[in-house]
């Protein structure tokens, strides 16, 4: 899945990496996952795929709202990675992480604990945690090169991409593509409770939307029939990996442990369920049309 043969490697993220194709990049979805932020040594069949259907489904839909740089699933994308690889045009990135917040869970919980906000938008008293918020928020952070994002205000968002009308439309284009996102998922009895955006400006100065879009990797998914609020949410995707992972006694220290093969498949069916339940066709087509089967 990594190393495709003679591509310079641009970047790689724990389970991505990107290549260069000269006039396109080349984003390769692997099947490693991580629980806390660590990745297991091995790996979950299909997950690149399914992320990078997923990715795919929500650039096709939301062109309308904001246009992204996906090129395409088939021409250009070598054998080796068909199916969990897109070109994509070449972007210059904003230093921004736009992260949309539908509900209260993670460090907006905990920063809602502490001051009543999240972000420096006040919130209604009484919340609980996994609460669905009044509206769908706005909470930045900035892009840390190591280590972990930092939450910061849209002030200091506006400051960052330099451009205070430019920050606005970030805003709002990011809560455009999660409303439209969370309502569909949610059609589907998947809550989407919050995820993450990238932008960039394209050659015209356009501003466009990059990386990856509503996949589990980049967002929290709930499954909607076992949502309770008071309590943290199980994860749609990787519970049975945290869960088993939990039972070993693991101190989410590097190293991960090998995950056990019963846990392996019940979490590839995880993410298969995942991709067709919000895509609503079967999974296989997927692998069809990308002629990765
Ligand atoms: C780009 N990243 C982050 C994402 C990784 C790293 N369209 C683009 N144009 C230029 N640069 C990027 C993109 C995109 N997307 C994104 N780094 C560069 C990143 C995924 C995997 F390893």
């Amino acid at each position: 899945m990594t190393a495709i043969a003679d591509l310079p490697l641009i970047a790689s993220g724990k389970v991505r990496e990107i290549y260069d194709l000269g006039d396109s990049l080349l984003i390769s979805a692997s099947d490693r996952i991580s629980t806390y932020d660590v990745v297991h040594p091995n790996p979950i069949p299909d997950k690149g795929n399914v992320l990078t259907g997923l990715s795919t489904f929500w650039f096709e839909r939301t062109t309308g709202i904001v246009p992204n740089h996906f090129v395409s699933v088939t021409d250009g994308v070598p054998d080796e990675v068909r199916g969990c690889a897109m070109v994509v045009r070449k972007l210059q990135m904003l230093p921004v992480e736009c992260v949309v917040r539908g509900y209260l869970s993670g460090s907006g919980w905990k920063d809602y604990q502490r001051t009543g906000a999240v972000s420096g938008i006040e919130l209604p008293p009484g919340l609980r945690e996994s609460d669905r918020l009044p509206e769908p928020i706005f909470t930045p952070s900035t892009k840390a090169e190591v280590g972990h994002d930092e939450a910061i205000d849209f002030e200091g968002a506006a400051s960052l991409v330099g451009d205070r009308a430019l920050a606005e439309r970030l805003r709002d284009v990011s809560i455009a593509v999660y409303q439209h996102a969370a309502d569909h998922a949610r059609s589907r009895g998947i809550i989407l409770a919050d995820t993450k955006f990238e932008f960039g400006l394209d050659v015209d100065g356009e501003l466009t939307l990059g990386d990856e879009v509503c996949t589990p990797d980049s967002s929290r998914f709930w499954p909607a029939d076992e949502y309770e609020p008071g309590r943290g949410q199980p994860s749609f995707d990787k519970q049975f990996v945290r869960d088993w992972a939990s039972s070993t006694g693991w101190d989410r220290n590097p190293p991960a442990p090998t995950i056990p093969v019963d846990v392996v498949a019940r979490t590839r069916e995880k993410y298969v369920e995942a991709y067709e339940r919000i895509v609503g066709d079967p999974f296989d087509e997927w692998l069809r049309r990308t002629g990765a089967a």
